[in-house]
């Protein structure tokens, strides 16, 4: 029986390529394990999938009678549909431990670096003793550059860096970030996208002491790219609060270069913002230097305002 593979909802480059690398190993160690999305690709993953030569995974969003695992994430609300009535067998991520649970022992293994493609060169090299292949090297490398926004995230770890010398020599790359740089002019690509789909392109959604609070981030090498689209993307934050329920939708306009973020925010609260970042909402925005990490800068903050 097949056993299917998943990273989080609105799939980032780690979401889709870390589904791809751990089902590749389990197929290694004999299992009939199948990679899958539960969206669509952005920009830089289809040229990263293109550049390695990857099929695009199968699109799947609900488990019921599955067996199935997960990588990057143990959110409920990132998790396929119906995920307690499917078989969830394994986790491997690198985020604060969410709130799915099993019935039975499973494989876990959480490890607090810069991404999952780090955790799963251990995985494969200290843990089942296996050689990397090339293709598989180069989406990790990929991942990892992606994650760690060319190592100058503060999620960023020794063991990232480490990863990503040992990965390039493996798939055959010179300058890895050269090619991270390449990717990012992609990840930038805004033009002609619908301000829905911006929104969307890597977003999530969070519980915070019982408010649906979404989180999106838009990674932009520089903020000019967004300043005609900004009254847009403010309309369809307001659209996707309204639709879902929620208390708060966040978008992170950032700059990687400048590594910065200017938040956009539509709450119910906007005290909520002082709270958890010390500066008061101007206007649409916040202007906060040197938060590149929704992960590390801006849910623990969030959490502990609406917590408070
Ligand atoms: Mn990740």
């Amino acid at each position: 029986m097949a056993v299917y593979v998943f990273g989080h909802k609105s799939p980032d480059t780690d979401a889709i390529t870390a589904a791809i690398a751990w089902a590749e190993l389990q197929k290694m160690l004999g299992v009939d394990a199948v990679p899958c999305r539960q969206g669509d690709l952005n920009p830089e993953t289809k040229l990263v999938l293109e550049k390695f030569g990857f099929d695009v995974p199968e699109l799947r969003t609900d488990v019921t009678g599955e067996k199935y695992m997960l990588v990057d994430h143990s959110d409920i609300k990132q998790a396929p549909d119906n995920w307690d009535k499917g078989e969830l067998l394994a986790v491997v991520d690198h985020h604060k431990i969410g709130d799915i649970t099993t019935p039975s022992p499973i494989f876990f293994c959480a490890m607090p670096y810069g991404c999952t493609g780090t955790i799963l060169r251990i995985l494969y090299k200290d843990v089942f003793k296996k050689e990397i292949p090339a293709n598989i090297a180069g989406i990790m490398m990929s991942a990892i550059l992606s994650d760690t926004v060319l190592f100058k995230s503060a999620t960023c770890t020794p063991q990232d860096k480490e990863a990503v010398e040992d990965l390039a020599k493996i798939a055959g790359i010179d300058k890895p970030l050269d090619w991270g740089m390449e990717m990012a002019k992609a990840k930038s690509a805004v033009e002609g996208v619908a301000p829905r789909d911006l929104v969307f392109r890597d977003y999530k959604d969070f519980n915070m002491s019982g408010n649906n609070v979404g989180i999106g981030q838009l990674e932009l090498v520089s903020l000019d790219l967004v300043a005609n689209i900004r009254d847009d993307l403010y309309a369809e934050l307001e659209k996707v609060k309204a639709e879902g329920n929620r208390h708060s939708v966040f978008l992170m306009l950032t700059d990687i270069m400048q590594e910065a973020t200017d938040l956009m925010a539509v709450t119910d609260d906007p005290g909520i913002v002082e709270k958890a970042f010390g500066k008061k909402l101007e206007g649409k925005t916040v202007w906060l230097p040197g938060v590149l990490s929704r992960k590390k800068q801006m849910v623990p903050p969030l959490e502990k305002a609406f917590a408070a």
